[in-house]
């Protein structure tokens, strides 16, 4: 089942945040990451969710976003290898508290694959390759993932997006929430019910569906209209995080 989840894992931000990676040139301020970050670990508690916080990494600035350098499929959590050079280390950096939380740990040998470039819809899996998501680290993530029994595909993350799910997010089992970019790619045609995020609220895709609850990010009001209407709605603050191009599922492990 892939929107029901009874745990969690996050890290919180650390004071390093200020020069995290951004496609904007923008600085996140750490107070303001840290009280979205708050009011985020408090919305997944709402939704069911047990939280573990694991502490900051001053040496990572980007290691807040727990998403990327991990996925876990049933079991067994899969450590992944981030593309850019100042997220190198942070799988090995998450090693320890992994291994002390899931038995069967799994690595990626070849290639680079963060977690944002992963879609997962029950037991079948897209990658994106984007330019943080190479062939080779899809090709090793989705071996890993096969020998689980999953089914994979590779796809490709649409030009000049950061990653897979910043474009589209998983409403439930048979629906996406697609900007029109990644809607045009015709990759969801005929195999998922595809709602297109209104014009002008692209960063509206990167949802959060956990159990009951839709998490959505606040501002987009078209975006906010149209989901309402199927789903139970959370509405929270990532502004911050987006200046340093996060959103939503970004921010933690879910399982
Ligand atoms: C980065 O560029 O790696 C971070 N500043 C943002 C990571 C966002 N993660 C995600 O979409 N899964």
């Amino acid at each position: 089942m892939s929107v029901r989840f009874k745990n969690a894992l996050v890290r919180k931000p650390s004071k390093s945040i200020s020069t995290a990676l951004s496609s904007l040139g923008a600085k996140a301020s750490y107070n303001n990451v840290c009280s979205e970050h708050t009011v985020y670990i408090n919305a997944l508690r709402d939704c069911g969710l047990d939280v573990k916080v694991l502490n900051e990494l001053e040496n990572f600035p980007d290691s807040v976003f727990l998403e990327d350098p991990a996925i876990i499929y049933q079991d067994t959590c899969i450590l992944l290898k981030p593309g850019a050079k100042s997220r190198f280390g942070e799988s090995e950096a998450l090693e320890v508290d992994i291994k002390s939380l899931f038995e069967k740990v799994l690595y990626i040998k070849d290639g680079s694959v963060e977690g944002g470039d992963v879609l997962k819809i029950n037991d079948h899996f897209i990658i994106g390759t984007s330019d943080r998501t190479n062939i080779k680290g899809a090709n090793d993530l989705a071996q890993n993932l096969r020998s689980l029994g999953a089914s994979v595909e590779i796809s490709k993350t649409p030009e000049g997006v950061l990653h897979f799910k910043s474009d589209c997010s998983l409403l439930d089992e048979e629906t996406i929430f697609a900007t029109k970019k990644m809607k045009n790619t015709g990759f969801f045609d005929k195999k998922f019910r595809i709602i297109q995020v209104p014009d002008e609220e692209a960063l509206a895709a990167n949802t959060l569906r956990i159990n009951d609850f839709l998490l959505i990010p606040e501002g987009f009001p078209k975006s906010l209209n149209v989901l309402s209407k199927n789903y139970r709605v959370k509405v929270l603050k990532v502004d911050e995080v987006a200046k340093v191009d996060a959103g939503l599922s970004c921010m933690s492990l879910r399982w």
